[in-house]
This record gives structure tokens, C-alpha cells and sequence, in this order.
């Protein structure tokens, strides 16, 4: 009988950390997360996203501030491929606190990737790069080729995780893949991400809780995709003959006014009646416009989006709507 993969997924609380761990236990890996130390206080809310895995999964507590935590956890367990989500993950909140931003997403990888040099050499290592690295974009769309201008603490962070994993690739011939994903959302996703903002308070505006939705840039446009496509895409990496980076992106782009035109449609709203702009959620520098190129990705890992845009703004809005059926009365 073939040995039963063992993959660790840092982050596994989070969105893409949940729906990861769904795909790996349906292909049989047997899943370990990492996890603060602080969600194990507190599993209810933490783990909300894992609670239907929550016994099916290994759950480790550690501290990605400190390589002897980091290097506790390797010189314990052996896996056979490591995914590295964990990260603050808020563009705009990186702009409150660069530095903290900083410490978790360079230091952070810098301890597992080296931790795992130092341990676990043939370990497979996803990194989980952002579209956020291209920025002030210099061509359109962006592909792995595209130079990085990345407009934020947060994009710089990425960046220089991103150079870290190639170095453990190329200096230490270690399975090093870097992910370049583009946005990717679901019902799954944090409130303070501009879909699920929008997606929530139309739910909420719709059951009689909410009078208004306050946004910044409306003019922002995105290539949104569905986090449980994307997972297939990181799990894909890490199964080929050569480690290598690749985009993942629909190929279409957005602004944040459609998503919110087609989000209040779906509860039968027009957005023009409850979207307010507001300069609080301005960006001190923002990102204008991303589209991705995936056709790499779809070559050589025959992988492919299977959601639309409409498909996916549809699912969030009916996901929450469904989530408040029964709070309030309707108005
Ligand atoms: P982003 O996601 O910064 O692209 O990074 P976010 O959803 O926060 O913003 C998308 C765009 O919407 C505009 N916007 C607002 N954003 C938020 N959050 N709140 C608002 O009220 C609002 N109004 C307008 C923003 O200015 C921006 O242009 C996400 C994160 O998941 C990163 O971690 C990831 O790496 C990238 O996607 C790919």
C-alpha cells in the first residue's frame, strides 16, 4: 500500500487554509496545520472555518515570530510538503503597521524555509505570492515575466518572500514553488476584504440590519477568482518534475462598482441607493488595475478556474444571506 502523504499547511484557519485542507483529505494526504497559539484558546471562533475538519486535521501551536518555534515543530514531524499561507494579509492594514506586517511575512517564511533547509530538505515548500507584488503594473496582464512595483508594505513583504523561496530553490536545490495568485474570494473570505464587505452588507441591508455600505476606491479594478479553484492550483505546484513560479488569475478584471452592480442584484437591490464613497477607506498608495496571464498554469499544470465572475459574487450573496436568515425581520 502507498505511504499516506503528509502535507503541513501554515494558516489553515484562514480561507485558502481551509478549503486546501478539504481538497488535501479528499486526495488522502493525511493534514497538519499550524496554528497559534491563541486559537487553540479560543476554537470556536478560530477554527470556524475548519469546523467540519476540525478532528480529521492535526493541528500543531507555534509562532512564526520565532525560528525556535518554527524549528520545534520540523524537528518533530516529517511532511512531505509544506504550504506556507500564513501571513497578514490586509493591503490596507500593513499600511497602520508596516512593521509588524514586515516581521510575519519576510521573518515568518524566512524561519520555515530555513528550518525546513536546515531539517527537512526534500520537503516540497509553497509560498504563497500576491498579485500585489506587480503594483503600479508595467504591462498588461501580468505574467510571471512582469517586474515587480509593489505599492505597499504589504506587496514589499511579498516580494521579498517571493525572492526568498527562489533562493532556497536555486542555492540549495531545495522544491521551492511560488504561487502568484490573483484576488481570490469566497463566503469564506475575512470581512474587511472589499467582496465580502460588499457581499455581507447587502445581506444585511436586505434583512432590515444595515442602511448603507461605506466603500473607498470604487474604481479599483481586480481579477477575482474562487479561493477552492485556487487551492487545486498551489497543490499543483508541488507536484511537478521542477519547482517553478506561476500566475493564477481568471484573465478578467473588475472594478469594486460592478462587483457592488452585480452583489445588490442579487438581492433584487440597486447599489447606487445604499453605496456611499468614503476617504477612510482610501489607500495612502493604491493599486489601480490587476489582470492576470495564466496561461503557464493552464499549460503546464492543465489547471483552470472553473468559476465566473458571476457565478462567484452570486455564491458569496447567497451564502450570506443564507447566514442571516432568521436574525432579523425583513424590512
Ligand atoms: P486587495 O484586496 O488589497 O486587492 O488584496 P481588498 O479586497 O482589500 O481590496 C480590493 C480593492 O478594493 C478597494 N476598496 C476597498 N477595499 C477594502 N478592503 N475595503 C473597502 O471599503 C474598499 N473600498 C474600495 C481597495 O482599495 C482595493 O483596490 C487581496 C488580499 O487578499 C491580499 O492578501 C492578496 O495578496 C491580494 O488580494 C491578491
Amino acid at each position: 500500500m502507498e505511504k499516506m502523504r503528509r502535507a503541513l499547511i501554515t494558516g489553515i484557519t484562514g480561507q485558502d487554509g481551509s478549503y486546501l485542507a478539504e481538497h488535501l483529505l479528499g486526495l488522502g494526504y493525511e493534514v497538519h496545520g499550524l496554528v497559534r497559539r491563541i486559537a487553540l484558546e479560543d476554537p470556536e471562533r478560530r477554527f470556524g472555518r475548519l469546523l467540519k475538519l476540525r478532528d480529521r486535521v492535526h493541528v500543531h501551536a507555534a509562532s512564526l515570530e520565532s525560528y525556535a518555534s518554527v524549528f520545534h515543530i520540523f524537528s518533530r514531524h516529517e511532511f512531505d510538503e509544506c504550504y506556507h499561507l500564513a501571513a497578514q494579509s490586509f493591503v490596507a492594514e500593513s499600511f497602520g503597521d508596516g512593521f509588524s506586517t514586515m516581521n510575519i511575512n519576510i521573518n515568518g517564511t524566512h524561519y520555515v524555509l530555513a528550518a525546513l533547509h536546515e531539517l527537512q530538505p526534500k520537503c516540497r515548500f509553497y509560498f504563497a505570492g500576491s498579485s500585489e507584488m506587480f503594483g503600479k503594473v508595467r504591462e498588461v496582464p501580468q505574467k510571471e515575466t512582469t517586474p515587480f512595483h509593489p505599492r505597499s508594505p504589504y506587496g514589499i513583504s511579498k516580494v521579498a518572500g517571493f525572492d526568498l523561496n527562489r533562493n532556497y530553490r536555486e542555492a540549495y536545490g531545495m522544491y521551492c514553488a511560488g504561487g502568484i495568485l490573483f484576488n481570490h474570494e469566497s463566503p469564506r473570505r475575512g470581512h474587511e476584504f472589499v467582496t465580502r464587505k460588499i457581499t455581507s452588507t447587502v445581506a444585511k441591508i436586505k434583512s432590515g440590519l444595515a442602511g448603507e455600505l461605506r466603500l473607498g476606491n470604487l474604481e479599483a479594478r481586480r481579477d477575482w477568482g474562487h479561493a477552492a479553484d485556487y487551492v487545486r492550483a498551489m497543490h499543483l505546484m508541488l507536484q511537478q518534475e521542477e519547482p517553478d513560479d506561476y500566475v493564477v488569475a481568471t484573465g478578467e478584471t473588475h472594478t469594486v462598482r460592478e462587483f457592488c452592480e452585480r452583489a445588490f442584484a442579487v438581492a433584487g437591490l440597486d447599489y447606487r441607493d445604499y453605496v456611499k464613497e468614503d476617504a477612510r477607506f482610501y489607500r495612502p498608495a493604491e493599486v489601480d488595475l490587476l489582470v492576470g496571464d495564466a496561461s503557464k498554469a493552464r499549460r503546464v499544470l492543465n489547471w483552470e478556474p472553473t468559476y465566473s465572475f458571476a457565478g462567484l459574487v452570486e455564491e458569496m450573496v447567497r451564502e450570506d444571506l443564507r447566514g442571516l436568515a432568521g436574525a432579523a425581520p425583513h424590512a
